[in-house]
């Protein structure tokens, strides 16, 4: 079994409830145990920054997969909760964006899987819910906690847990 750390986003819809689905689908589709869930967090944009904030989240599973047939089980994911690549721009809104942020200590360099994920140490919207799980994990040499200290935190909020 492999130890997976996947980063859950989305500003279009209700992204909570399309959260508490597609974790039940990840876990239910690429044969994973769910170790553990992050709060959710309302983050500022990122990237493309006229449009909604979004909601962010992250989980770490532990999987039999491996990374491509996990991140095609997670694109299927996505599709499945509403996703149109077609119709999006980069960096653009969308229902549910569902990252690999790393795989065990799996390093790969090909544009259709990069590990760990290449933008993880300059988003805050990632390493904050990480953080909450997996402060101590170390990804390309740092700890989740260390990356988080060298960005700003600005504008992200914990958001209550839902009753
Ligand atoms: N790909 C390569 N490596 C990976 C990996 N480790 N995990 C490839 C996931 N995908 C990987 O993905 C584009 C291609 O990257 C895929 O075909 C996959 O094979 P995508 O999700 O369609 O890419 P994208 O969304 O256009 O770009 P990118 O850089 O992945 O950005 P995001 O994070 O997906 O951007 N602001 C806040 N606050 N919160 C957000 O969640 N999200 C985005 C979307 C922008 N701003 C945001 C947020
Ligand atoms: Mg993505």
């Amino acid at each position: 079994m492999a130890d997976a750390l996947i980063a859950l986003g989305g500003n279009v819809g209700d992204v909570r409830t399309t959260f508490r689905k597609a974790i039940a689908n990840i876990c239910g589709m690429t044969q994973a145990a769910l170790i553990a869930r992050s709060s959710d967090y309302a983050t500022p944009p990122w990237g493309e920054e006229k449009q909604d904030r979004f909601i962010n989240a992250c989980i770490e599973i532990e999987t039999s997969l491996d990374p491509h047939a996990l991140l095609f089980t997670l694109h299927k994911i996505e599709k499945k909760f509403g996703r149109d690549r077609s119709k999006e721009t980069r960096w653009g809104p969308r229902t549910l964006d569902l990252d690999l942020i790393a795989y065990d200590d799996v390093q790969l360099n090909k544009p259709e899987l990069t590990l760990p994920h290449p933008r993880l140490f300059e988003r805050a919207f990632v390493l904050v819910p990480l953080a909450e799980i997996a402060p101590d994990r170390l990804i390309a040499g740092k700890t989740v906690q260390s990356a988080l200290g060298e960005v700003s935190s600005a504008g992200i909020e914990r958001l209550p847990d839902p009753a």
